[in-house]
């Protein structure tokens, strides 16, 4: 039996960071979480590159750049906080199926970290406050994908 299980370890790993500016007061907390981690982890400052983009959105474009320029993963952290319009949804939604889609379309790790919530102090809750900080964990879960498909044998042509 073969059982894969990725490691917390960064050494040598290239990690991407997209952060959205929208709601720039949570994603900066997310975004000091993910950098403390992976530096904690191993991972090497100058091996880490840190994009900012408007807005959730934005997100999937450049972490699809930054995929297919060679990182091993891709963190991507955004605040989607619900207002008065359906904007929320709409932002929300497609940021995460824009993310899933540069998963499948270039089989490098991007993890998911927007929150989505009803208010702001959900939001701060999540970035560094009572919930911990889902930056942190979206960083150890980018490394630990990095192992896993650093384990797997290569795709065959089909
Ligand atoms: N972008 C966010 O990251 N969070 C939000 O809560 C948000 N709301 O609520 O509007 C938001 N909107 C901007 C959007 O991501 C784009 O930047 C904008 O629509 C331009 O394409």
């Amino acid at each position: 039996m073969k059982v894969v299980r990725g490691e917390a370890d960064g050494t040598g790993l290239r990690v991407g960071i997209v952060v959205a500016r929208f709601n720039e007061i949570v994603t900066t907390a997310l975004l000091d979480g993910a950098v403390r981690a992976l530096a904690q982890a191993g991972v090497a400052d100058v091996d880490v590159t840190v994009v900012w983009v408007p807005g959730a959105f934005e997100i999937a474009t450049v972490a699809r750049r930054l995929a297919l320029a060679g990182v091993d993963a891709v963190v991507c952290l955004g605040a989607v906080i619900r207002g008065e319009t359906a904007h929320f949804d709409l932002v929300a939604n497609e940021a995460a199926r824009g993310i899933a889609d540069v998963n499948r379309e270039t089989g490098v790790p991007c993890i998911f970290e927007v929150l989505a919530t009803e208010d702001l102090a959900q939001a701060q809750a999540r970035a560094g406050g009572a919930h911990g900080n889902k930056g942190w964990e979206a960083a150890m879960a980018a490394l630990e994908m990095a192992h896993v498909l650093r384990s797997l044998p290569e795709p065959v042509a089909r």
